[in-house]
């Protein structure tokens, strides 16, 4: 098997799903220091393999200021297409276009505000939209 991760310095979390519904499982990694990768599954020519390309320049995700934690693919707005969520200094959220591309909603979202390690989107209200929890980061204060 060929690694498709070849940085040495550090990959943190990987969140799998299926981005554009063709059927194949895409890859979403975060990275402690370089920017995150969004892989797309593609089937080989003679259609005996998939092959993982990184699609994340064109994808209008930008997450190249170090730092993310984690990540998880959910259709947070229902149209059907899973959107990115990921954590960080600055959480991330990036809505799904549906021609695999990403529309960075992460400042009006307000997510942008909170930082966040873990990540759990559950519908905590019953109302038919993914709510969303993060596990923060204790910061102890040792300035007295
Ligand atoms: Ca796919
Ligand atoms: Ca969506
Ligand atoms: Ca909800």
């Amino acid at each position: 098997m060929k690694s498709i991760c070849t940085s040495p310095k550090g990959y943190e979390h990987v969140a799998v799903g299926d981005i554009n519904n063709d059927g194949l499982m895409d890859i979403f990694v975060t990275n402690y220091i370089d920017p995150c990768m969004l892989l797309l599954a593609e089937y080989s020519e003679d259609l005996d393999n998939i092959i993982y390309t990184d699609i994340t320049t064109s994808t209008g995700i930008d997450i190249s200021n170090g730092y993310s934690e984690c990540a998880d693919l959910a259709d947070i707005n229902n149209d059907g297409y899973l959107d990115i969520l990921v954590t960080g200094y600055e959480s991330r959220l990036y809505i799904n276009n549906k021609d695999s591309t990403f529309s960075d909603l992460s400042s009006s979202s307000g997510i942008d505000k909170y930082t966040g390690l873990d990540i759990i989107l559950f519908d905590f209200d019953h109302d038919g939209f993914l709510d969303i929890f993060l596990s923060g980061i204790y910061w102890r204060n040792n300035e007295s």
